[in-house]
């Protein structure tokens, strides 16, 4: 199983406006932003990067009624041994507010939702960044994404047990608590 710690990954969401046009203009920005936090070496800061199929996604939490999400994750493999994720998070949050993001309710409807996933190996637990993200494991619009870009990554979670992506969305699917996130198709502006 591949291990995460040399790696970061950040989920992306969206269920307001049109969230694929969302997802798709956003997406070289924050290849921008990540691909500098790789190592350089003989491979290219840019194929580091790696990015999941978008998956639609029922929403989890919040308001009834909110529309479907669609959701992805990007990987960046060969990070710097010194990121520094609360920078990191600072950018993602004036990206999202680039894109219009307002935030009004907890888990409540969104233009456009950029989370840290894991950072290396940081562990920090303050309200502002906690990582790894607390209900990573639990969800399965961030495990389907993950694994689709590789089943065998185990995210370093370190109060649990090392398990690879593809296990826990298997377990959580057959738990039955969301339904399966829906797949779709390569685009322009989102090849696979
Ligand atoms: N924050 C702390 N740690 C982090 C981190 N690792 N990454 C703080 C990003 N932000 C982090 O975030 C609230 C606060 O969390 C921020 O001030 C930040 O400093 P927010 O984006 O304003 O609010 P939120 O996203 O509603 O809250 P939260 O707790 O991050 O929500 P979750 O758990 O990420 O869930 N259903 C589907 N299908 N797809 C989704 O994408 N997303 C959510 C949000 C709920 N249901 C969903 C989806
Ligand atoms: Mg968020």
């Amino acid at each position: 199983m591949a291990p995460g710690t040399d790696m970061l990954a950040v989920a992306l969401g969206a269920n307001l406006g049109d969230p694929a046009a969302m997802l798709v203009a956003v997406r070289p920005l924050l290849a921008e932003l990540l691909t500098p936090l790789a190592v350089s070496s003989v491979v290219a800061p840019s194929s580091r990067l790696r990015w999941s199929p978008l998956f639609r996604t029922a929403p989890v939490g919040g308001p009834p009624d909110q529309p479907d999400y669609l959701n992805a994750v990007a990987l960046l493999e060969g990070v710097r041994p010194d990121p520094d994720p609360l920078a990191l998070l600072l950018e993602l949050q004036e990206l999202e507010r680039r894109f219009g993001r307002e935030r009004r309710e907890r888990w409540g409807p969104r233009l456009l939702d950029l989370d840290l996933l894991w950072c290396g190996e940081h562990v920090c637990r303050q309200g502002e960044l906690e990582l790894p993200h607390p209900r990573l494991a639990e969800r399965a619009f961030v495990l389907a994404p993950l694994a689709a870009i590789d089943p065998a990554l185990v995210p370093p979670l370190p109060d649990q047990l090392p398990r690879c992506c593809g296990d826990r969305l298997a377990d959580l699917l057959t738990a039955g608590g969301e339904p399966p996130p829906e797949r779709l198709a390569p685009r322009p502006g989102w090849p696979e």
